[in-house]
Protein backbone atom coordinates (compact mmCIF):
# COMPACT_ATOMS: atom_id res chain seq x y z
CA UNK A 1 0.00 0.00 0.00
CA UNK A 2 2.74 2.55 1.12
CA UNK A 3 4.63 1.69 -2.46
CA UNK A 4 1.48 2.27 -4.58
CA UNK A 5 1.24 5.79 -2.19
CA UNK A 6 5.18 6.37 -3.06
CA UNK A 7 4.45 6.02 -6.75
CA UNK A 8 1.34 8.41 -7.04
CA UNK A 9 3.22 11.33 -5.46
CA UNK A 10 6.25 10.81 -7.75
CA UNK A 11 3.59 10.88 -10.84
CA UNK A 12 1.72 13.56 -10.04
CA UNK A 13 5.13 15.61 -8.90
CA UNK A 14 7.14 14.64 -12.02
CA UNK A 15 3.44 15.77 -13.54
CA UNK A 16 4.07 19.07 -12.26
CA UNK A 17 7.48 19.04 -13.09
CA UNK A 18 6.53 18.99 -16.87
CA UNK A 19 4.60 21.81 -17.11
CA UNK A 20 6.67 23.76 -15.16
CA UNK A 21 9.90 22.61 -18.06
CA UNK A 22 7.57 23.02 -21.72
CA UNK A 23 7.00 26.48 -22.59
CA UNK A 24 4.01 27.64 -21.46
CA UNK A 25 1.19 29.60 -24.42
CA UNK A 26 1.87 32.90 -23.41
CA UNK A 27 -0.80 35.38 -24.55
CA UNK A 28 1.08 38.63 -23.94
CA UNK A 29 5.15 39.62 -24.69
CA UNK A 30 6.61 43.10 -24.27
CA UNK A 31 9.27 44.61 -25.85
CA UNK A 32 11.17 47.61 -25.28
CA UNK A 33 12.35 49.78 -28.24
CA UNK A 34 14.57 52.44 -28.43
CA UNK A 35 14.80 54.69 -31.36
CA UNK A 36 18.12 56.52 -31.61
CA UNK A 37 20.74 57.74 -34.00
CA UNK A 38 20.61 54.09 -35.28
CA UNK A 39 17.37 53.72 -36.01
CA UNK A 40 15.11 51.12 -33.89
CA UNK A 41 16.79 49.32 -31.53
CA UNK A 42 16.72 46.52 -31.12
CA UNK A 43 15.18 46.50 -34.66
CA UNK A 44 14.82 43.01 -34.96
CA UNK A 45 12.41 41.00 -32.46
CA UNK A 46 11.52 37.27 -32.13
CA UNK A 47 8.57 36.00 -30.82
CA UNK A 48 7.23 32.44 -30.09
CA UNK A 49 4.92 31.28 -32.78
CA UNK A 50 2.36 30.77 -29.92
CA UNK A 51 1.84 34.31 -29.00
CA UNK A 52 -1.38 36.18 -29.52
CA UNK A 53 -0.53 39.56 -28.65
CA UNK A 54 2.40 41.68 -28.12
CA UNK A 55 3.53 44.99 -26.64
CA UNK A 56 5.96 47.60 -28.35
CA UNK A 57 6.90 50.24 -26.09
CA UNK A 58 9.01 53.16 -28.38
CA UNK A 59 11.06 55.73 -26.91
CA UNK A 60 12.78 58.00 -29.07
CA UNK A 61 15.98 59.44 -27.59
CA UNK A 62 16.98 61.57 -30.62
CA UNK A 63 16.05 64.54 -32.66
CA UNK A 64 18.19 63.65 -35.64
CA UNK A 65 16.60 61.46 -37.76
CA UNK A 66 13.65 61.15 -39.42
CA UNK A 67 12.01 58.29 -37.40
CA UNK A 68 9.81 60.43 -35.21
CA UNK A 69 6.82 58.03 -35.79
CA UNK A 70 6.46 54.15 -36.11
CA UNK A 71 4.15 53.17 -38.91
CA UNK A 72 3.09 49.29 -39.25
CA UNK A 73 1.03 49.67 -42.19
CA UNK A 74 0.02 46.10 -42.11
CA UNK A 75 -2.30 46.73 -39.41
CA UNK A 76 -3.05 50.37 -40.11
CA UNK A 77 -0.73 51.77 -36.71
CA UNK A 78 0.88 55.12 -37.36
CA UNK A 79 2.31 56.34 -33.84
CA UNK A 80 4.15 59.88 -32.99
CA UNK A 81 6.61 59.74 -30.84
CA UNK A 82 7.44 62.33 -29.29
CA UNK A 83 11.00 62.70 -28.10
CA UNK A 84 11.59 61.19 -24.70
CA UNK A 85 8.34 59.51 -24.27
CA UNK A 86 7.34 56.06 -24.31
CA UNK A 87 4.71 55.29 -26.37
CA UNK A 88 3.24 51.96 -26.24
CA UNK A 89 1.54 49.94 -29.02
CA UNK A 90 -0.28 46.91 -28.48
CA UNK A 91 -1.36 44.63 -31.60
CA UNK A 92 -2.34 40.68 -32.22
CA UNK A 93 0.29 38.65 -34.15
CA UNK A 94 -1.84 35.77 -34.57
CA UNK A 95 -2.02 36.28 -38.21
CA UNK A 96 1.37 37.51 -39.14
CA UNK A 97 4.75 35.78 -38.72
CA UNK A 98 6.70 38.89 -40.54
CA UNK A 99 5.62 42.26 -39.67
CA UNK A 100 7.58 45.40 -40.48
CA UNK A 101 7.85 48.94 -38.71
CA UNK A 102 9.42 51.91 -39.46
CA UNK A 103 9.30 55.56 -40.56
CA UNK A 104 7.35 57.28 -42.89
CA UNK A 105 10.13 57.85 -45.94
CA UNK A 106 9.06 54.18 -46.78
CA UNK A 107 11.11 52.11 -44.18
CA UNK A 108 14.80 54.28 -44.41
CA UNK A 109 15.04 53.94 -40.89
CA UNK A 110 12.89 50.49 -39.79
CA UNK A 111 12.26 47.05 -37.81
CA UNK A 112 10.55 43.49 -37.65
CA UNK A 113 8.93 41.38 -35.79
CA UNK A 114 9.35 37.52 -36.54
CA UNK A 115 7.97 34.34 -35.52
CA UNK A 116 10.14 31.91 -34.50
CU1 LIG B 1 12.80 58.26 -42.59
Amino acid sequence: MKSILFIAVVISLTGCLDKNTTTPAKSIDTFKIEVNEKGYVPAEIKIPSTLDTIKLIFTRTTDKTCAREVILEELNINKKLPLNQEVAIIFNVKGSNELVFGCHMDKMFSGKIIKN
